[in-house]
């Protein structure tokens, strides 16, 4: 059964590939599954339908079947637990990814999104530019540990695996700050994740939607 997920109708970000349902479709185009896409509106993510599938009204969501899911690391670890190619055979190896899934999303994601937001809702307080300062220092303790773990090694932990998808992922929210830049070896690795072919297909897909929509 193809499995189908949603997303956007309209990205904010104009199709730069930002939005969650990417590390989905990222996963399902390394694991080589086809996938339907339901587009929805910020309205339509709201209604009681879309309520169904997400209990928090967003995006991305996965439907096969019986099985509804939401929370895009959750959506990915399933893809790469049904598919070859994501996680290593080895339970050592597998628990290893899996702990790096975690860490993109629990440890390394939550300050990059602490430093983000207040860009959208606070920058005309008086204390914005210090708040930044301090939550631009979180980012970069984690990134100059991130980078001193990754040292001259092209994946987190061996082979490319979901780890290192969800990792990349999580590492393009900085795009534009200037901050992955300052470790040549993180710039490396998540130029190395966008050039993998399954990212640009997902990329491209996504994208698609933008521009299609803009016609
Ligand atoms: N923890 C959930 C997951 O990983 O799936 C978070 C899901 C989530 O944040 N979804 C967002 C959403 O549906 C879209 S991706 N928001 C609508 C709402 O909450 O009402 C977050 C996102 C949105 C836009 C950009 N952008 O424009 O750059 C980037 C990321």
């Amino acid at each position: 059964m193809t499995p189908t997920i949603t997303a956007f109708a309209s990205s904010p970000d104009r199709g730069q590939g930002m939005a969650r349902d990417m590390p989905v479709r990222w996963a399902f185009e390394e694991v080589g599954q086809t996938y339907r896409v339901r587009l929805v509106s910020f309205a339509e993510m709201k209604q009681p339908a879309h309520l169904a599938r997400h209990p928090f009204g967003q995006i991305p969501t996965y439907e096969e079947g019986d099985l509804v899911l939401f929370e895009s690391g959750a959506i990915v670890f399933h893809i790469a637990e049904r598919h070859a190619g994501l996680l290593p055979d080895e339970a050592n190896a597998r628990a290893r990814a899996i702990a790096w899934m975690f860490a993109a999303l629990s440890t390394m994601e939550p300050p990059i999104l602490d430093r983000e937001y207040p860009a959208y809702t606070e920058r005309d307080r008086p204390w914005y530019e210090e708040r930044l300062l301090l939550l631009s220092d979180r980012v970069r303790v984690r990134l100059g540990e991130l980078s001193k773990r990754l040292g001259d090694a092209a994946w987190l932990d061996g082979e490319f695996n979901a780890g290192d998808l969800m990792m990349v992922t999580v590492l393009r929210r900085l795009k534009g700050s200037g901050m992955v830049e300052k470790h040549p070896n993180l710039a490396a690795y998540v130029a190395r994740g966008e050039a993998r072919p399954a990212f640009k297909r997902a990329f491209a897909a996504q994208l698609a939607v933008f521009t299609n929509a803009a016609r």
